[in-house]
């Protein structure tokens, strides 16, 4: 097989990359090692930034978002027992976010790349790329016992935390940087309607943090802080519900709405960054290059702006022949990527209780929410990393006068 551009992993990256590549007229073929029904039926992310709600608009697959989306003026901190919302339009200069599970922004991305005669080949492991150094890597994929190769120009590894991209850097060149957190989040969908119109992250001094989001207007997303090495087969649905209520505090009375749980699971956090994103012909995007903790919300919006900027370099090296954005893609996103690795790394650290804190820590923690939910100059910069940083411009000009980048071409 051959094509353009080889596709590492169907997620929000890969399939984004395919689509955008596709309006071009570039070639691509997606590899991904589950199969349809499992990657549109796992449930992640929910908060869009605007600039990722543009990008998917722009692009001819947000029509079901915009008609679905539920959009969301503000945001909700709760502490001390009471509601504290933050204003997030007024304080971005009228800009806002979208609630919208990215399994669906994953059924839209598959449907339009298989209605266009795209190619995914589901339920098929990339084993190896190889030959990066030459013009035409390839990609050994194996699917049944079968293997095959798929030779191309360019690979995009959209494989996520665990896929084989990442490692085919040679450790000489890849650097990672990581900070594993002393706690996991205990996460449901439940059949009960949302406390409020607003997401709201709880923090309760006691007992820690806690999440209230929603999927739709019967639909609830919620989330607890637990121990780092909890099992799931502790936590019965009442506990989840008594803990969830606990940590609201209640002192004006507020309680969950319960309803059925359909679906439980526990999600270890991390922030994690690999320098560069690129190696040769070997592109990273998403969370094969970088994950943040979910607290921001900003995992899958950061992986959309990794294919922004990936996806124009490619086709300007498709249509020019140039490497120039190719070269810079990788500093160009890390840019962005430290940003909001910081912003994730502040707002857990300021909402989440860690097993060395003491009195004084968690009180810093309640004086930080109320700094955040009553000073305007607070509340605006929170608001303009929420709704999500602008792109950074190419850094072609800093890469060509950067001595020590590798250069993507061995000609
Ligand atoms: P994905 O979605 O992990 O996709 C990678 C794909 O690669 C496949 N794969 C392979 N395929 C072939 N061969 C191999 N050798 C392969 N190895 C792996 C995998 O099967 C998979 O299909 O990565 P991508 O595209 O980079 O997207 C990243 C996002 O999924 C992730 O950052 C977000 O879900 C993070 N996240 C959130 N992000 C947000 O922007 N807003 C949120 O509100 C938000 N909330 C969350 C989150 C993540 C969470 N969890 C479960 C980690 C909430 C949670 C609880
Ligand atoms: C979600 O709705 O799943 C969600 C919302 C906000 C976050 C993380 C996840 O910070």
């Amino acid at each position: 097989m051959h094509t353009q551009v080889a596709i590492l992993g169907a997620g929000p990256a890969g399939l984004f990359l395919s689509h955008l590549l596709h309006l071009q007229g570039i070639d691509s073929i997606i590899i991904e090692s589950r199969s349809r029904e499992y990657v549109e039926a796992r449930l992640r992310a929910g908060v869009l930034e605007k600039g990722t709600v543009d990008a998917l608009v722009e692009a001819g697959v947000g029509e079901r978002l915009l008609r679905e989306g539920l959009v969301h003026k503000g945001i909700n901190f709760r502490f001390g027992g009471k509601d504290h919302p933050l204003d997030i339009r007024g304080l971005s200069g009228d800009k806002h976010v979208m609630v919208y599970g990215q399994q669906e922004v994953v059924k839209d991305l598959i449907a339009a790349r298989l209605a266009a005669g795209g190619k995914i080949l589901f339920e098929v492991q990339a084993k190896e790329i190889l030959d990066l150094e030459t013009a035409q890597p390839k990609v050994r994929i194996s699917a049944n016992g079968v293997e095959q190769e798929v030779t191309c120009d360019l690979v995009a590894g959209c494989d996520g935390f665990h896929g084989i991209s990442r490692g085919t850097i040679p450790a000489d060149i890849l650097k990672t940087f990581e900070r594993v957190y002393p706690f996991s989040w205990l996460g449901i969908l439940a059949e009960a309607p949302p406390i409020s119109e607003y997401v709201t992250n709880v923090y309760n001094e006691e007992r820690g943090f806690a999440l209230l989001s929603m999927r739709s207007r019967t639909l609830s997303r919620l989330y607890l802080q637990c121990d780092a090495n909890e099992k799931l087969s502790d936590w019965s649905d009442g506990r989840i519900w008594d803990e969830l209520d606990a940590r609201l505090e209640g002192k004006d009375g507020r309680k969950l709405v319960r309803g059925p749980i359909l679906q439980k699971g526990i999600t270890p956090m991390r922030s994690f960054v690999a320098e560069p994103m690129s190696y040769r012909r070997l592109f990273l995007a998403g969370d094969a290059a970088h994950i943040v903790p979910p607290t921001g919300a900003k995992g899958m919006n950061l992986a959309i702006a990794d294919i922004r900027v990936l996806s124009t370099a490619m086709i300007d090296f498709f249509k020019s022949g140039s490497t120039k954005l190719l070269d810079a893609y990788s500093d160009t996103c890390l840019r962005r990527v430290w940003k909001v690795e910081r912003f994730s790394w502040s707002v857990t650290s300021m909402t989440h209780n860690f097993p060395q804190d003491n009195p004084f820590d968690r009180r810093m923690r309640t004086a930080t929410l109320d700094y955040l939910t009553s000073s305007t100059a607070s509340g605006q910069t929170f608001a303009e990393n929420f709704v999500g940083l602008p792109l950074e411009p190419s850094l072609v000009e800093d890469h060509e006068r950067d001595e020590r980048t590798v250069m993507l071409t061995n000609k």
